[in-house]
Formats: C-alpha cells, sequence, structure tokens
C-alpha cells in the first residue's frame, strides 16, 4: 500500500509511524509530509530513512491507499478536501470535520463498521473522548449510560512536541510561556483549548459532543472539566458514571474487561505505567448504588488517543 503521512514531523505523525510498522500493515511506499521547516529531514520507517517532503497541494493530489493527517486543524481544513477530491481516503486527526453531520467519527473497536467501503475524509477522535469512551461503549450497551461526569488530568504532549520543550524549559528554570496560558511545571492548570465566552473550554466541547456521536445516543448527558497536568505521556480519568439499569460491581467489571484494548486490572495504574502501550487501562472501580458507579482510566495519549485509533481505522478497512 501506499501510504502518506501528513504531518510526520509532530508527535503524533512520528507515533503513526511506529505504529504502522509495530502493526505490520502492509507498506509498499511511505511518503511523509511537513512544512517547509522540516524539509529534508530523515526518519526511520522498518530501518529504512525517509526524506520529509513539503506539503503542498500538488502532492495531495496523487493518489494513496490512505493519508494520515496529523498536522493541525488548519493544514487539515485545507488540504484534506483537496486530497479527498482526488479519490484518496484520509484519517483525519484534527477537530476540523469530526461534528461534520456526514463524516464519520471513529473509535474502530466501537463503530468501525461505519467506514466498510467508506472514501473520503474519517475523522479520528479526541484523546480524551477516546480512552473514554473505550472504557465505557460495553456499558453503555447493556446498562445504558444516562450522565457521565469526568474530571482529566492531561498530559502536555497533548499540546504537541513545543509544549513538552516549554515544559521541560520550565522544569529548567526557564520562564517562557508560549503555549500554556499559566506556568505547567509544578503546577495544573484547568483550562485545555480556548475558553469560550460561555466559560465552557473547547476540550470540554469536544468531549460532550463527540461522546454522543460516537457512542449514537444523543441523550446521554456529559459534565466535563478537562485539566493538564505536568506529566510529559498519559492522559489519565476520573470518571463517575450513572446507568439507566442497575448491575453488579462484578457485571462492571466484566463488561468492561470485555472491550477490546480496554484492561480492566485492580492495580493501581499511573501514567508512567501506559507510556508506547496501545491499550486504555481502567482500575479504581467503586460502586455508590447499583446505578452509580466511579472509574480511573489511563492511556498513552499520543498511541490510544490518536496514532492508533487512526491506524486500526486503516486497519478496519484493508481488513475488509
Ligand atoms: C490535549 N486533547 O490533550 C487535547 C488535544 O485532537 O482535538 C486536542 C487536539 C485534538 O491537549
Amino acid at each position: 500500500m501506499k501510504i502518506g503521512i501528513v504531518g510526520a514531523t509532530g508527535e503524533v505523525g512520528r507515533a503513526m509511524i511506529k505504529v504502522l510498522e509495530k502493526f505490520n500493515i502492509p507498506v509498499k511506499e511511505l511518503r511523509l509530509f511537513a512544512s517547509k521547516n522540516s524539509k529534508g529531514k530523515y526518519l526511520k520507517f522498518k530501518g529504512q530513512e525517509i526524506m520529509v517532503e513539503e506539503l503542498t497541494e500538488d502532492t495531495m493530489k496523487e493518489k494513496y491507499d490512505f493519508l494520515l493527517f496529523s498536522a493541525g486543524k488548519n493544514i487539515s481544513k485545507h488540504f484534506a478536501p483537496i486530497a479527498a477530491k482526488y479519490g484518496n481516503t484520509i484519517i483525519d486527526n484534527s477537530s476540523a470535520f469530526r461534528m461534520e453531520k456526514d463524516i464519520p467519527l471513529i473509535v474502530p473497536e466501537i463503530n468501525g463498521y461505519l467506514v466498510k467501503s467508506y472514501k473520503g475524509i474519517i475523522a479520528n477522535p479526541n484523546c480524551s473522548t477516546i480512552q473514554m469512551v473505550l472504557s465505557l461503549h460495553k456499558i453503555h450497551e447493556k446498562l445504558k449510560i444516562k450522565e457521565i461526569y469526568v474530571s482529566t488530568y492531561q498530559a502536555v504532549s497533548g499540546a504537541g512536541h513545543k509544549a513538552i520543550e516549554e515544559f521541560s524549559e520550565q522544569l529548567n528554570g526557564n520562564k517562557i510561556n508560549a503555549i500554556f496560558p499559566k506556568q505547567i511545571a509544578y503546577n495544573i492548570i484547568p483550562v485545555i483549548g480556548n475558553i469560550l465566552s460561555n466559560n465552557f473550554s473547547e476540550e470540554e466541547y469536544k468531549m460532550i459532543n463527540e461522546t454522543k456521536k460516537i457512542l449514537n445516543d444523543y441523550s446521554i448527558k456529559v459534565y466535563p472539566t478537562t485539566v493538564r497536568v505536568p506529566v510529559i505521556y498519559g492522559h489519565s480519568e476520573a470518571i463517575v458514571v450513572r446507568t439507566k439499569k442497575s448491575s453488579s460491581l462484578n457485571e462492571l467489571k466484566e463488561l468492561i474487561s470485555k472491550s477490546k484494548n480496554v484492561i480492566y486490572t485492580e492495580e493501581i495504574i499511573t501514567p508512567l505505567d501506559v507510556e508506547d502501550k496501545d491499550e486504555v487501562f481502567v482500575t479504581r472501580l467503586r460502586q455508590f448504588d447499583t446505578n452509580t458507579f466511579s472509574i480511573w482510566n489511563v492511556a498513552d495519549n499520543i498511541r490510544v488517543g490518536a496514532a492508533t485509533n487512526a491506524v486500526r481505522i486503516l486497519e478496519v478497512m484493508i481488513n475488509e
């Protein structure tokens, strides 16, 4: 297959290369695209050095089997429709198209069937949404979720490679503040993305809207607070769920364990434990009453929350 990665030098782009390799996707030709600044750099795929090319409209007019995009919303908005017009299938990691009615928003373990025989732009959800719905979808199927209260503890890598650099500069005592609205080293910031006029953050809306679309149930109420913590990789979430049907603790454990690529464990799991892993870890299950329970979940935001989900979409499509 001929595959192109747009945004190849970024945190997610580099992880996409690793996951394509790890999942043994039959890649015959891999093309890597980035901005002019990265043109001429080399990245390794299966022991081979591949040169990064500058992203241009012409490069998107060629025919690929798949294009994986992770270069931000504005790049996606401009270049993905051009690639689609030329007959390509694009798996887009940005928020540009997620809420468009005719664009599938896919977590393969939940709604991968929607992309069978599909061509065009497919949206990869936001990282904090992916790990939450993966943990909860089997519970929703059986017990019908009414409400989700979620507080997130999100790693700095979610904001990209420059954010990691800013964090490490701050740890070294340099007072730079270009990406985050406040110092993140030795601190936490209760805002992710822009704050909107009603005081919600963009990240909170992503969690509310994307959850409903992926679980295909617009009656679910989602109450998020999204928070940045001084961790490099791995988002964590404290989630309280109310279900319509009642259940036992054992049934909840079984349903969580049944979800593909979700590991239920009674061990304490932290972000450092999940780096470079392709599963969501669910722990600290507590039942308050027969219709209310709480979990803690952790996943590598760059892998499960972005690159791995994108490659799993591609896998579903090639295994058709
Ligand atoms: C973060 N979840 O952790 C955000 C990144 O895919 O919509 C959001 C980017 C996206 O910072």
